[in-house]
């Protein structure tokens, strides 16, 4: 298995709306198992495919062991009271801000072998459902902020992503027994 770079804000790859996919083979198979690779190497609870440069409905996610394969999701029903709480993206590292979304979903999408499913989830997994299908329609979660938050958000993101070049993340794999310390603001 690989990690694959993440593509980070700036890279047209993230605002394209991805094509379904129509076969299922041991490639589309390989890439899944790269992104759930990427994905837990990276610390996230989700990704998807446009955010290691594949232009395709295909994401990940795993919400405290709760793992899916989502495979040209759809949102079929939205449930309950708008609910904001605090999203990042692994695509904008170091950012976070508020967001409001529908306190359940239930989605459709097929597996990694093309079998249907549908799944109910509220809380950070129906959170995850909705932020990883978004991106897949070339949405991010800072597009939701006010106008003055997303300002400042971009005006953050204009300090740090020079620590970028190409617009790529490279995700570093943890050697065991390293210590890190983060540094204190
Ligand atoms: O798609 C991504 O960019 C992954 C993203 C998913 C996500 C995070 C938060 C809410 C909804 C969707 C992440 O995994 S960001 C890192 C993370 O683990 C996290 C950040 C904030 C809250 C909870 C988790
Ligand atoms: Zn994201």
């Amino acid at each position: 298995m690989t990690i694959l770079d993440i593509r980070v804000l700036g890279d047209p790859v993230l605002r394209k709306p991805t094509k379904p996919v129509t076969e299922f083979t041991d490639e589309l198979r390989r890439l899944i198992a790269d992104m759930f690779e990427t994905m837990y190497a990276a610390e996230g609870i989700g990704l998807a495919a446009p955010q290691v440069g594949i232009s395709e409905r295909v994401a990940v996610v795993d919400v405290e062991g709760r793992k899916y394969t989502l495979i040209n999701p759809r949102i079929v029903s939205r449930d309950g009271a708008s609910e904001k709480a605090e999203e990042g993206c692994l695509s904008i590292p170091d950012i976070y801000g508020d967001v409001e979304r529908p306190a359940e979903v239930t989605i459709h999408a097929l597996d990694e072998n093309g079998n249907e499913y549908e799944a109910s989830a509220s809380e950070l997994l129906g959170r995850c459902f909705q932020h990883e299908i978004d991106h897949l329609d070339g949405k991010l979660f800072i597009d939701y902020l006010s106008p003055l938050k997303r300002r400042a958000a971009l005006a953050k993101w204009e300090k740090e992503k020079d620590d970028y070049p190409g617009n790529i993340r490279k995700v570093r794999t943890e050697v065991k027994g390293e210590h890190h310390h983060e540094t204190e603001m």
